[in-house]
């Protein structure tokens, strides 16, 4: 038996997703002709309380997209010091856009609203003036960490009196929104724009989105185009992001509670786990990780070395309550 912890990017479509995408009515979404796209993100809009879901080929596309909506060469973009657009983007920020980063270190990737400030330089011929901040939730290494609805609303109104725009990298908010119970429109409304992936736990092959002001979508379809990121006959992905929304959203909260219950035996097993997870995200030390995954791997467990001495692991659709067990078993056999 083979489970595989490195990614919720892993899941395959199910028959039943497979079955909607082929029935997929579609048209040429260059054209603003798709059906189901258009639906979509009607549907996606209404969620986070915003006029308008742009459809994505990525999060971070979608992530740099937001970046250029609202910065030009030479300006400085605030993130956490954990943030996927400084780790995991291929530097993308500095092409795309031409924009320095600027790293505030927060808590298990959740940004303190004083540090933010602090960070915000006033203007001086000598610095790269921010324009914009970004916020994580769930923070993907801050441990799936939820970012609550209060924080979010203080972070942004920190950053909109120092005049900065504020970009919400919400990959997997639809977690936050699980874990919390929080509605997904409340998290949303204080940033200006927002990314929100299907394809990480909601099960989706492919496929984010960018929500805001239908005048931000406007131009974050332009910045798409010029990106490479304008498809055809996309409603085959969007129908199964439609079906993920329908079907796969409840159920993060087994994720949530596989995670749990893996943390909880990595603990009892001696393991040096970090805080336990509000989602389904988790990570502990090892000292040294790379060796450690290959043997993991060898026993029939996929996981992540995200450091030399840390490693990561994510339920999702396709590790049930078996997988877990037998991962538990895994791990309590390679301490022995
Ligand atoms: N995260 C992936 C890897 O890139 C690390 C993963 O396995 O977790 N924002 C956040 C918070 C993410 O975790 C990710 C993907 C993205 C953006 C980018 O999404 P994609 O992979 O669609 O470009």
């Amino acid at each position: 038996m083979w489970v595989d912890l490195r990614s919720d990017t892993l899941t395959r479509p199910t028959s039943g997703m497979r079955r909607a995408m082929a029935e997929a009515e579609v048209g040429d979404d260059v054209f603003g002709e798709d059906p189901t796209v258009n639906r979509l993100e009607q549907r996606v809009a209404e969620r986070l309380g915003k006029e308008y879901a742009l459809f994505m080929p990525s999060g971070s596309m979608a992530n740099q997209v937001a970046i250029r909506l609202y910065t030009e060469p030479g300006d400085e973009v605030v993130m956490e010091a954990d943030a996927h657009p400084f780790h995991y983007e291929a530097g993308a920020a500095a092409v795309v856009s031409g924009v320095t980063i600027r790293l505030v270190q927060g808590r298990r990737g959740v940004l303190d609203p004083a540090a933010v400030r602090a960070a915000v330089r006033p203007p001086n011929v000598h610095h790269a003036p921010a324009r914009l901040l970004s916020v994580e939730n769930t923070s993907n290494r801050g441990g799936g960490a939820v970012v609550p609805v209060e924080r979010c609303r203080e972070l942004a109104s920190v950053a909109h009196e120092a005049g900065l725009h504020v970009h919400l990298d919400g990959a997997r908010l639809w977690n936050a929104h699980v874990a919390s119970g929080t509605a997904l429109a409340d998290f949303a409304a204080p940033f200006d724009v927002v990314n929100v992936c299907m394809s990480k736990g909601l099960g989706a092959p492919v496929g984010s989105r960018l929500v805001g002001s239908r005048s931000v979508a406007e131009r974050a379809r332009r910045f798409r185009k010029m990106l490479g990121g304008g498809m055809r006959q996309v409603g085959v992905l969007a129908a199964a992001a439609e079906y993920a929304l329908d079907h796969h959203l409840v159920r993060l909260a087994d994720d949530h509670a596989r995670a749990r219950r893996l943390w909880e035996a990595l603990a009892a097993a001696g393991y040096a786990v970090e805080a336990a997870p509000d989602t389904n995200i988790l990570y502990f030390g090892v000292a040294d990780a790379p060796a450690f995954v290959a043997r993991l791997r060898e026993a029939g467990v996929g996981a992540i070395a995200i450091a030399h001495d840390r490693v990561r692991l994510v339920t999702h659709l396709d590790v049930d309550d078996a997988g877990v067990a037998r991962a538990i078993e895994v791990f309590a056999s390679l301490r022995g």
